[in-house]
């Protein structure tokens, strides 16, 4: 469970964020900071201390805090996100975090998004992808751990590898079908979300609930069976900017 929680607001910019594809409709804005509002709701319902950083209009993608760091064991890697455009977001993030976390960060050429990394049992995830390179994921490895590091080449068209499996708890992980082998994560449970609910298997477990995209039911009813209970939020907003639920807060306990 963790006892913190940081955010970043949704700037005026968003619709300008990022995407691989041109969503159907443009981003509304205030509908965007509504969700946002729902999902940080279920944190502070948690009792999760709540740091908020505000938001940069040169920085449409900066409600995506997730990408900018990844804290393990109190210490906070600082990335250099993959995308250029995005790597100004890194230092207001390491300023928020440094009151209660030791800070290590990530030097050029070294690029990683911190999407691209699970940490799931004793072990570290991490994707290599076109956001995170080899360099990245060497950082990740000499700041946390060689021998906890498992890198694992994601599947073209796949952003991040948390868009396609992400930790449900301490032994088990939420996993789309046709993503990745089930042999890549020997000694964890895992919890199938079928292939056309793929978006739902980014979702953020805390002690209380599991907080998941609405709408999608067989995965609603899969977290449920395995004995969580399942917080609905909408995503509509964030999902044209490729974005999920991980992606929009570092959690963390000090
Ligand atoms: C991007 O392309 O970088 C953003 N529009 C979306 C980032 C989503 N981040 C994540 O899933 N960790």
């Amino acid at each position: 469970m963790p006892e913190r929680v940081l955010v970043r607001e949704i700037p005026d910019s968003f619709p300008r964020a990022l995407s691989m594809h041109a969503p159907s409709s443009a981003i509304d804005v205030a509908l965007a900071r509504q969700q946002h509002a729902a999902y940080r709701h279920v944190f502070t319902a948690a009792g999760v201390q709540e740091i908020v950083v505000r938001a940069d209009e040169e920085c449409p993608d900066c409600v995506f805090v997730e990408d900018t760091a990844v804290i393990v064991d109190g210490i906070a890697l600082i990335t250099r996100p993959g995308a250029p455009s995005r790597q100004p977001e890194s230092g207001p993030i390491a300023a928020a975090l440094a009151p209660y976390l030791d800070l290590v960060h990530m030097q050029a050429p070294a690029t990683l998004d911190g999407g691209d990394v699970m940490c799931a049992g004793s072990r570290i995830y991490v994707g290599r992808s076109a956001r995170t390179n080899g360099e990245g994921i060497a950082t990740l490895a000499h700041t946390f751990g060689r021998d906890r590091v498992v890198a694992i080449d994601l599947p073209p068209g796949v952003l991040h590898l948390k868009c396609v499996v992400s930790p449900l708890d301490d032994g088990a992980i939420l996993l789309a079908d046709d993503s990745l082998a089930h042999e890549l994560f020997a000694g964890l449970e895992i919890v199938r979300v079928p292939r056309e609910e793929t978006y739902a298997a980014n979702a953020v477990a805390l002690l209380a609930c599991v907080i998941v995209a609405e709408e999608y039911p067989r995965t609603i009813a899969a977290i449920d069976a395995a004995g969580h209970s399942v917080w609905p939020v909408p995503t509509s907003e964030v999902r044209k900017a490729d974005g999920s639920l991980t992606c929009q807060s570092l959690r963390w306990s000090d």
